[in-house]
């Protein structure tokens, strides 16, 4: 028998023996299959490789596993298993060939947050906040879980913050709100079945630039995918003053009747919008006489104190402000929130000075957005640059910061791209390429060589605009092991090598 899988809306829907064919065995697949177990579905995960940790976990719940390597074909096991529903991990490109079988065999495929949103109801059904943007959602979202908490209100951050949604719908205690972090991945599932409909309260799309560009097949599928946060919208469809794409997107979204549009920007705010003016940031849009007067949320001096001055994050404060207002929070709960509030690691983060230099980790610039904000916040620049760019063009960023730089130094596996890219648009600039193979030497290399380019009031930025996994674990792997080298180069251990060029890489200019 069939089920009719448009019924499957609530946690108390009739889920027992349902067999679903989870894809993937990180933290998003063992939710699923966590999830789905205690509901009495009959669940198998199949994936290419799986940590000790939940391979064991996944026999503690009884679930099956079925090894499925990227480049095999399907496993008899899994089409013998015979799924009614695939429920997919969001690091699964879209041209799977296991994406392309359920295809073909016309399997409904979800992501997990929609599976989230059906059975949201567990504990008692919280409001959504939907964010997403090619940058500053990690930040966005804490902002904003900090915001409303600070106004009382049971929120938390979740989604592609690390958190899995349905870890969250399954707290025992419940939440009021779950502000949720969507990457293009996930949102790339929304919409395609009936009955898996989210509706958030609030929505956002901080900003757009390529990203992605391999996963999705083309800038207009990322963009595409994005859009989709808008859908549905209850209340407050945030966007961007500075970004047109996050506008149209609102334009074409269809929200709900009295869902509105909300604008934020580092200007003097319309109405309907929230900005700034002399250096106070300011709501003109929750407030019934919008058109004579706004509202004072907080001083530009109170986001310097939580290290929130750079002109991305004011937009980050903005946009989450918007999303607090819109879920509740007064403005004075919302200052509370931003002085209550410190940056993660990772994030623009001053990890050591020393001989008139400072070297900033921003590591989580993963892509030329990121890494074009983080550039643009400094006066002259030594930038590390470089792993894998994951299909992005990366010259008309080095174009147009070329005249900051004085000098970079390439990392990474994608390293051609960039030397070449460098060759082309900023040929005078001193370019050293560290061809280190091994983890370990990577970091002691790049600021070895850092250090000898690097002048008195010079940055050194590692805002690599590539992810991190050819050489690191991740992100946070790469900028622990960039401050820890940049450390303990200045304590001694390295200044062996400091004159001239360095010795581990191949000088360019
Ligand atoms: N797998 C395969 N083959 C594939 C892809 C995945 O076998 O081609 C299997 C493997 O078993 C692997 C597992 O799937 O162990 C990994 O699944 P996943 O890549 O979906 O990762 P999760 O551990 O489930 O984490 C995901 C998000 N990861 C990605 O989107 C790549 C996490 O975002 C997110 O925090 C987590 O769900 C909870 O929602 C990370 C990320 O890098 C931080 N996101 C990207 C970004 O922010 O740019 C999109």
């Amino acid at each position: 028998m069939t089920r009719d899988l448009a019924e499957l809306t609530s946690w108390h829907s009739d889920w027992k023996g349902l067999r679903v064919a989870v894809l993937g065995l990180g933290v998003t697949g063992f939710s699923v299959a966590d999830t789905l177990a205690e509901l009495g579905s009959e669940v198998v995960v199949a994936a290419a490789r799986g940590s000790e940790e939940h391979l064991r976990l996944l026999e503690v719940i009884g679930v099956r596993y079925i090894p499925a390597p990227d480049d095999r074909a399907v496993p008899t096991a899994l089409e013998d298993f015979d799924p009614e529903l695939i429920v997919v991990s969001p690091g699964y490109p879209p041209s799977h060939p296991l994406l392309a079988w359920a295809e073909r065999h016309g399997i409904p495929m979800w992501g997990d947050i929609e599976l989230a949103w059906r059975v949201r109801d567990k504990v008692r059904a919280a409001e959504w906040i939907a964010i997403t943007g090619t940058n500053g959602k990690t930040t966005t979202t804490e902002l904003t879980a900090t915001m409303l908490v600070a106004a009382g209100i049971k929120a938390a951050p979740a989604g592609n913050i690390g958190i899995p949604v349905l870890d969250a719908v399954r707290d025992p205690e419940g939440f009021d709100v779950l502000v949720v972090e969507l990457s293009s991945h996930q949102l790339h599932w929304f919409d395609r079945n009936e009955g898996g409909q989210i509706a958030p309260l609030a929505s956002v799309c901080l900003n757009l630039a390529d990203d992605h560009l391999i996963w999705h097949g083309s800038a207009e599928a990322y963009r595409a995918a994005k859009a989709k946060v808008y859908t549905r919208t209850k209340s407050a469809c945030v966007y961007n003053l500075a970004d047109i794409a996050t506008r149209e997107m609102v334009e074409d979204a269809e929200v709900q009747e009295g869902a509105r549009a909300i604008g934020f920007g580092l200007g003097i705010p319309g109405p309907s919008d929230l900005g700034i003016v002399e250096g106070v940031l300011v709501d003109r849009a929750f407030l019934e006489e919008r058109r004579t007067s706004a509202l004072e949320i907080a001083t530009l001096d109170d986001l310097r104190e939580s290290g929130l001055a750079s002109p991305h994050m004011a937009q980050n404060v903005l946009a989450a402000a918007a999303l607090a207002r819109a879920a509740g929070a007064t403005p004075a709960q919302v200052r509370e929130g931003i002085r209550a509030f410190r940056l993660s690691p990772h994030r623009t983060e001053r990890v050591h000075e020393a001989d008139g230099v400072v070297w900033i980790d921003d590591s989580k610039a993963t892509n030329a957005h990121a890494a074009n904000s983080s550039l643009s916040s400094f006066g002259s620049v030594v930038w590390v640059v470089g792993g894998l760019l994951k299909g992005i063009d990366i010259a008309p960023l080095v174009e147009k910061h070329a005249e900051r730089l004085r000098g970079a130094v390439v990392i990474g596996v994608d390293r051609a791209a960039v030397v070449d890219a460098f060759a082309r648009h900023a040929p005078g600039v001193r370019l050293v390429e560290v061809d280190e193979p091994q983890t370990d030497s990577v970091m002691p290399a790049a600021v070895r060589a850092a250090a000898a380019l690097a002048q008195d009031g010079d940055v050194v930025l590692l805002a690599p605009s590539a992810a991190s996994m050819d050489q690191f674990t991740d992100y946070a792997d790469r900028g622990r092991r960039f401050a820890e080298a940049a450390r303990s180069h200045h304590e001694g251990g390295d200044r062996d090598h400091d004159a001239g060029a360095d010795p581990t890489g191949r000088p360019h200019a």
